[in-house]
């Protein structure tokens, strides 16, 4: 027997001492957790890991060491379950989802495993017992933050709903070593600095390099001065290595895979090179091959045209794909069957190579014909589409697909033959729309569009709101809308209750179950039960306790983490999302002037005192975004400067926003701004979170907003400015200037603002924002909405002054958020785009 063994036999021997004992132990055999003795002894639970992993005394163990530990411990427990998920999906060969995203916004794992494991009263054991400084502990783990925003979140949050819902799927995304870059400010301006996430390892992924598969390229890439060259005409392969990263479903008895893709050279190490004593050119090589899975791209906001980043979209496609043709073939013999075993879906277009490597796969090493690959293909695929941004829609120039894929060219110009046939054949003369629909743009350099690419190879597409999804159908590819009509459906994006409201909020989740039990864990619509009780005082109360203990935790948190002391006595009004000009932080701040100047004007002016919170990154070559940064920073100084107005306003910009922070601040809330012009946020997904959290939205009617204000009722959000087709029809005539010159606290805002009031060091630097908002146009329309908007922040100052009204509101927020659990969305996707069925695990293996 090993020494592990050993111990572990010493452990079990000794009967369980308490009833608290007896249930950890209970809770552990439900696990099969035979080697992991009870927490109260010696050597047991997370302290082997220190000793036998880490080889140190407990006693001495730093708090990286004891996360680490603890961590190991609880994927002990998780393991056999993960064997069991993987053993009963091969034998019973269901057919399953696979996910491909470029980006996982996973934020923290270990708080997460253990609340979906049910472990919490085991954790709150081991850590009395050993008096263990837990908060320290798990502030240890850094944020996996291998996504940019909404899209990364979404499709974390959805993997915790496949596993929920014991659905087989996989989610196949990059291994970035650095994820979004971590934020700090100086002097009121965005710095970035790198996230070396996993430079400490990571407790959770398991590397599976026996499973590594080859890529095959068209050119080499080599690294000169730090910067890529590629060597045209000289074929190379990659190796991409899989490491598995555990979902815990809810109740811990579906444990689904994320597989996160690492490049490297063919041979780990050039022993010839180092033979003939050229060492660093050994390892060169290797350093090439790992750059390409190096780094995040952080820029969510324009199609840059990196070719690096389209070089790591085919590396995600190829790696993804050659495993789940392996999987597919290891236990099918024939290809026809592939869509009855694989839905595979697209997270935007970045994995819509998917499309010709597919057809490669199935014409040239399958040696199908092009239809029957066609049909297996497009019947295997679909697409979500998350933006109508021109400026976001990938268009790849061709040269790069000549570079580095040029068999795919050929496949996607033979795509495009085909559908050119079509639409002539269909539209007789319409030349305008074979040049509209083709798959290659033409231009002074010829692209493909790889939204048409995604649309065509596939047999469903997808937007993330009602609304989102007309306007993709009536505008931004109506032509094959046209085409293809019943390949269009819309999916409305949710979130997982499990992260955003029985994790982050113990205060509001606690009073929940207290009043209509556990169900809504797993079923959110159970909330509609709260509906009453908004009009019973007792709970109305027992909601504004639990705000109000959420507030002071925030509070004390930002307090000795920062330094930066709040009230929570005051309105907590927060925008928190990536910094982009169609989501209007700009219009929140010019609202903050607005109400600065009537307190500057009127100081005895009766207000209920507010806390505007921002939070949020901009791309970093992204200079108003960046500029609007620094104005709300400074906007922050001048206030907390200004003895006048500093005990009834204060603006706070928090640094480095990631999926941490949204889960501290949201509970915290009382106001949620999601503020963009109608018709541009595809869907948003943080205004549900502050909405299952009782927080109130003031909203325009676009994305999921319009949703949600259907299920609540209008009456119980502030609604406010142009709708969808208000924005469109005022396009042609909108004035901005006409605002300036006829609303004088609009006027009055822009020109404290264009005095350099708050710039006095710095004069004339807010120049671009008076350009964006007078000179040019406006585009975004802040200030058509600017009026409307301080009338709705007016009623929400109203409202707050009586809690009884507020509270009644917020519960009726909190009972109609039912639909926007992701466990519906996917319940959705299961049934009507992959045709995909549950695979529970057995109880016993
Ligand atoms: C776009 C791009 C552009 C090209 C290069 C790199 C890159 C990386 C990420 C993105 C993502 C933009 C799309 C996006 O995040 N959309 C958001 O998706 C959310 C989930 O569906 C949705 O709630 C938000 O409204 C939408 O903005």
């Amino acid at each position: 027997m090993n020494t592990k063994g050993m111990i572990a036999h010493e452990v079990i021997q000794g009967a369980p001492r308490t009833p608290e004992e007896w249930r950890v132990s209970e809770l552990l055999k439900q696990y099969g957790c035979g080697p992991i003795g009870f927490v109260g002894s010696e050597n047991a639970f997370y302290e082997r890991h220190l000793v036998f992993d880490r080889i140190i005394n407990p006693r001495v163990a730093t708090a990286r060491e004891r996360f680490e530990a603890f961590s190991h411990s609880i994927r002990d427990i998780l393991a056999q379950r993960w064997v069991l998920t993987r053993s009963t999906y091969n034998s019973l060969n269901p057919k399953r989802v696979y996910y491909l995203s470029m980006e996982f916004l996973i934020g923290r794992s270990l708080t997460n495993n253990i609340a979906n494991l049910l472990l919490s009263p085991l954790v709150q054991h081991a850590v009395k017992e050993k008096g263990l400084d837990w908060l320290e502990l798990i502030e240890e783990e850094p944020d996996a933050g291998l996504g940019n925003g909404g899209l990364g979140r979404l499709a974390a949050c959805f993997l915790d709903s496949m596993a929920t819902m014991e659905l087989p799927a996989v989610g196949y995304g990059l291994r970035y070593e650095y994820g979004m870059f971590k934020q700090s400010i100086v002097n009121g301006w965005q710095k970035e600095n790198p996230d070396n996430w996993i430079r400490s390892g990571d407790p959770w992924e398991v590397a599976r390099p026996t499973e590594m598969v080859e890529v095959k390229l068209g050119c080499t890439f080599k690294l000169v001065a730090g910067s890529f060259q590629v060597l045209r005409g000289q074929p190379s392969n990659l190796i991409g290595i899989p490491f598995d990263r555990p979902v815990v479903g809810y109740g811990g008895k579906t444990i689904n895979t994320l597989r996160l893709w690492a490049a490297a050279a063919p041979d780990y190490f050039n022993f010839e090179e180092f033979g003939a004593g050229g060492f660093a050119g050994a390892v060169e090589e290797t350093l090439e091959a790992e750059s390409l899975t190096r780094v995040l791209y952080p820029d969510d906001s324009t199609m840059a045209g990196q070719g690096l980043r389209f070089f790591q979209e085919y590396f995600l496609v190829a790696c993804s794909l050659a495993d789940i043709v392996r999987r597919f073939r290891r236990f099918n013999k024939d290809w026809d069957e592939l869509p009855e075993k694989a839905a595979i879906q697209l997270n935007d277009t970045h994995p819509s190579l998917a499309v010709p490597e597919l057809m490669r796969i199935l014409v040239d090493e399958a040696h199908l014909g092009w239809d029957q690959a066609w049909d297996l293909t497009r019947k295997t695929l679909a697409y979500t589409n998350h933006t109508l941004l021109p400026e976001a829609l990938e268009k790849w120039p061709v040269e790069l697909f000549e570079i580095l894929i040029p068999r795919h060219l050929q496949i996607i110009y033979e795509i495009n033959r085909r559908l050119m046939d079509e639409v002539r054949h269909r539209f007789p003369g319409d030349e305008g729309r074979e040049t509209r629909v083709s798959l290659i743009e033409d231009g002074s350099q010829l692209k493909v569009r790889m939204a048409h690419l995604a649309i065509v190879g596939s047999h469903s597409t997808n937007g993330v709101a009602a609304v989102h999804s007309k306007l993709l159908r009536t505008t931004t590819v109506r032509d094959l809308a046209e085409m293809y009509p019943r390949r269009f459906n819309n999916k409305t994006n949710g979130v997982t209750p499990r992260r955003w409201l029985l994790l982050c909020n113990p205060e509001l989740s606690g009073l929940i179950t207290n009043a209509i039990g556990e169900g809504w864990i797993t079923d959110l619509n159970h909330l509609s039960r709260l509906k009453v009780l908004a009009d019973d005082a007792g709970f109305r109360d027992a909601f504004l306790a639990s705000k109000r203990e959420a507030k002071v935790r925030f509070t004390d948190w930002l307090r000795s983490s920062s330094g930066v002391n709040v009230d929570p006595d005051t309105i907590f009004d927060c925008q928190i999302k990536r910094i982009h000009e169609y989501k209007r932080q700009l219009l929140n701040a010019l609202r903050i002037v607005v109400v600065y100047n009537r307190l500057r004007e009127n100081p005895n002016l009766a207000t209920v005192p507010r806390t505007f919170f921002f939070a949020g990154k901009a791309a970093p070559a992204y200079r108003l975004a960046k500029l609007i940064i620094k104005f709300i920073n400074n906007l922050a100084g001048t206030i907390d400067s200004d003895p006048a107005v500093r005990d009834k306003i204060k603006v706070v910009f928090l640094p480095e926003y990631n999926v941490s922070l949204a889960e501290r601040l949201i509970p915290a809330s009382d106001v949620s701004n999601q503020i963009s012009t109608a018709g541009y946020e595809a869907s948003g997904t943080s205004n549900m979170k502050f909405m299952m959290n009782g927080v109130l939205t003031v909203g325009t009617r676009d994305g999921a907003n319009i949703e949600m204000a259907e299920e609540a009722g209008e009456e119980n959000l502030f609604m406010f400015g142009l709708t969808v087709e208000q924005v469109e029809n005022s396009r042609s005539w909108y004035n901005s200037h006409w605002h300036y010159d006829n609303e004088p606290e609009t006027r009055a805002a822009l020109d404290l603002i264009f005095s350099d009031y708050f710039s006095r060091n710095e004069p004339g630097i807010f120049t671009p924002i008076r350009d964006c908002l007078l000179t040019n146009g406006d585009h975004y329309m802040h200030l058509a909405d600017l009026t409307s908007y301080c009338q709705a922040q007016e009623a929400v100052s109203a409202l707050y002054a009586t809690p009884e009204t507020w509270a009644a509101k917020a519960i009726r927020n909190i009972s109609s958020s039912g639909k926007f659990s992701s466990d519906r969305t996917i319940a959705e996707y299961a049934g009507e785009i992959w045709n995909v069925q549950s695979c529970p695990v057995p109880e016993n293996g």
